[in-house]
């Protein structure tokens, strides 16, 4: 299985790099049998974002990926809205994947407590850490039961990393900001047949 995850992409803020996304999204679905949209696909609900995110869809339809796109929900009630506003588009809270690496949890994270406190100096991989140990341990009713052996794919924070250890990976964002740099845009690509399964891949690297 070959799966492409990516998220906090913000189609309608002014700064996200969205024609990128765009392009990035059509190349990725070439190689992949899954594309997984981990929350903030959309910044608002304002018909200018509606109109971008239909176009996105309409591209879908055009390059063949429309079947291939699963949106998970971000922390943003008016995303839900619309995204549930169009039809056929698949979606849930999280998406659980079985691969011949293991399981792998998606989700956004701010619906498991997931943030940091950047101003105290504590690391992003920290809060994730946290994040995933505590859900761990305190299972919630809407998700599977994980364990440390499972892979947790994480948006939300707007920082990309990969906590090898706990199996934790965060993938970025679409919005570039000053303290961000360039570490925009990448989508997480995995491939369950290969030695190194996990790669990042950026917009500009195709
Ligand atoms: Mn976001």
């Amino acid at each position: 299985m070959r799966i492409a995850i990516t998220s906090d992409v913000h189609i309608g803020r002014k700064e996200a790099l969205v024609n990128e996304f765009f392009d990035a999204s059509v190349a990725i679905s070439k190689l992949s049998d899954i594309i997984i949209i981990a929350g903030d696909v959309v910044d608002n609900d304002l018909p200018a974002t509606r109109e971008l995110f239909s176009k996105y869809l309409v591209l879908a339809e055009d390059y063949g990926f429309f079947e291939k796109l699963f949106f998970v929900y971000g922390g943003m009630k008016h995303e839900i809205k619309l995204l549930h506003s169009f039809p056929d588009l698949l979606m849930n809270d999280f998406c659980l994947l079985s691969t011949k690496i293991g399981r792998i949890l998606v989700i956004h994270g701010n619906n498991i407590g997931l943030y940091y406190r950047s101003e105290e100096g504590e690391h992003a991989k920290l809060g994730a850490e946290r994040a995933k140990r505590q859900l761990i341990a305190k299972p919630v009713s809407w998700l599977p039961k994980i364990n440390e052996e499972d892979y947790l794919i994480l948006g939300h924070l707007h920082k990309r990393f990969y906590h090898e250890p706990m199996k934790i990976y965060c993938t970025g964002c679409w919005v570039p900001t000053a303290d961000e740099g360039n570490d925009t845009g990448y989508f997480i690509f995995i491939d369950d047949q290969e030695k190194n399964p996990f790669t990042a891949k950026r917009f500009n690297s195709f």
